[in-house]
């Protein structure tokens, strides 16, 4: 039975593991010759915290699907990682003195060659935006519980693609998403831009709509506090500002410039290092309580490999090609099945017979791929509206189908011998509201007051739609028209008149 630890007993297992963290990239740095032990030290607290406190994984299985991931964008700091899946016991800590030597996955840059890698880092402003891509695949395919961490560095903050991928993470509410920034202030040669003015990145990040809090980086207790509060933030990504000293913990390197990149000399210089840091553990026997995964299954089979694509590595492709290639590998057609085939089956899976459907497709070099199927349920394809009316996700399932995971049947409500989707048209001008009749619960209206809606001319200046069951589908359509009429749409000048 696990035995709760007492809030002192924590901080001090946790300061002990900080404490090796450093001494261990300390080590392994100065064996090497090379690395950057300042940017290790400066974020071992957070690591700690989270490695032996507040991610849920199953240390010995570092890929299962619903382990917590953590990220660390500023790869530079690769030791630190290293030394936290040794001391996790993943493998022996002697391996860390391999450190950046020929024949050695422990480069000087984390490489998905890693077990415990998704992801390669190194170069600045990668991990935010890949976190954001791992969070919403968490969150929207997966359906699992894990919660991805991402560490970043002040300097490596002000790239470009941590602002755009703030700005998606804000977008698709990412509230299983929680970044860190390593406010050390410095960066590679100077001080940052905003050094320690902990107010000044509070203010940009709570602009781009995250949940900031600023912490003491060094302070166990309130990193423990923070990372439990951005679990609890609900409809948007948090981020923790931790103020901390780069070099911390190292005599004569904390908080000074000039010392970044730079490994200790071996010898004198680090064994001082080492016994200034072997001071710092502090008594006890206890050992850390790693939290395992949740259990979860999304009741899917997992999907069949992706075959990769079929160009040569010194090819050149434009980006843009490769791009739509690698969706079309997401989203495989089955072989000699053929795209319309798949939806087909995702609607008949709906005892829908003969059902129309729609597909898109790409022609890439290895022929046809399916980018999106969808069913057409009754004249129109939006899949919201079919699933309020059949309780069936219709354009899962056809994903699903286009995946090649196995399709598990639903139970469709019976339709009442027909249905139908009826388009709405609203008066051009500036849209006001509108007033739709009780028991037209699935009536859908597609734009905001505010919004000017201009004369019909092509699908997208719809103003809404409304999904109508009858017994069989004349009536439906007659309903439907009958139930259009009876919406009234206001302008914003009738408006002013009420
Ligand atoms: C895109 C990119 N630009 C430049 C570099 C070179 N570089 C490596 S570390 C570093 C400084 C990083 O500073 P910071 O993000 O504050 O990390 P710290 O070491 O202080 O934790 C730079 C500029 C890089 N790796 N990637
Ligand atoms: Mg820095």
């Amino acid at each position: 039975m696990a035995v709760r630890m007492t809030e002192d007993t924590l901080l001090t297992v946790l300061q002990n593991k900080a404490t090796q963290l450093r001494i261990d990239s300390v080590r392994a740095t100065s064996e090497a010759g090379s690395g950057h032990p300042s940017s290790c030290t400066s974020a071992a607290d957070i690591v700690a915290t989270l490695f032996f406190s507040i991610m849920r994984y199953d240390p010995k299985h570092p890929k299962h699907p619903a382990n917590d991931r953590f990220i660390l964008s500023k790869g530079h700091a690769a030791p630190l990682l290293y030394a936290a899946w040794a001391e996790v016991g993943l493998f022996d800590r002697n391996d860390l003195l391999r450190l950046r030597t020929l024949g050695s996955d422990l480069e000087g840059h984390p490489t998905p060659r890693l077990p415990f890698v998704d992801l390669a880092t190194g170069s600045l402003g990668q991990g935010l935006p890949a976190g954001v891509g791992m969070a919403l695949n968490a969150k929207r395919l997966d359906r699992s519980p894990a919660r991805m961490y991402v560490l970043m560095g002040d300097g490596e903050s002000v790239e470009g693609s941590v602002w755009e991928a703030a700005e998606v993470g804000k977008h698709y509410a990412l509230d299983n998403l929680c970044a860190i920034i390593d406010v050390n202030r410095f960066g590679q040669s100077d001080p940052t831009m905003l050094q320690h003015d902990m107010e000044a990145y509070r203010a940009r990040w709570s602009g781009f709509g995250w949940h900031a809090i600023v912490v003491d980086g060094h302070d166990i207790s309130k990193l423990l506090a923070a990372f439990q509060e951005a679990a609890f933030t609900k409809g948007r990504p948090s981020i923790i500002l931790a103020r901390t000293l780069k070099g911390k913990g190292l005599p004569s390197i904390e908080d000074q410039p000039d010392w970044h990149g730079k490994p200790l000399k071996k010898g004198e210089q680090t064994d001082k290092a080492i016994e200034a840091l072997t001071r710092q553990f502090r008594q006890s026997a206890a050992q850390p309580d790693i939290q395992p995964p949740d259990a979860w299954t999304n009741g899917k089979k997992p999907a069949k490999a992706m075959a990769p694509p079929n160009y040569k590595s010194t090819d050149s492709v434009a980006t843009r090609e490769a791009f739509g290639v690698a969706l079309a590998h997401v989203w495989p057609s089955r072989a000699g099945d053929g795209a319309a085939q798949v939806a087909e089956a995702a609607v008949s899976a709906l005892g829908i017979e003969n059902g129309p459907s729609y597909t898109q497709l790409r022609i890439g070099p290895a022929g046809p791929q399916v980018v999106e199927v969808a069913a057409r349920l009754g004249g129109g394809h939006d899949a919201e509206l079919a699933q309020a009316v059949t309780g069936v996700d219709l354009n899962g399932l056809a994903i699903d189908a286009a995946l090649g995971l196995e399709l598990a049947v639903p139970q469709p409500q019976a339709l009442a011998g027909g249905a139908v989707t009826r388009f709405l048209v609203a008066p051009p001008g500036p849209f006001a509201g509108v007033e739709v009749p009780e028991g037209l619960e699935h009536a859908r209206i597609y734009r905001e007051p505010g919004y000017v809606f201009l004369p019909l001319r092509r699908g997208a200046d719809r103003a809404g739609a409304i999904l109508v069951t009858a017994d069989s589908r004349d009536e439906a359509v007659a309903k439907a028209d009958e139930a259009a009429n009876r919406i009234r749409f206001l302008t914003a000048d009738a408006a002013n008149l009420l």
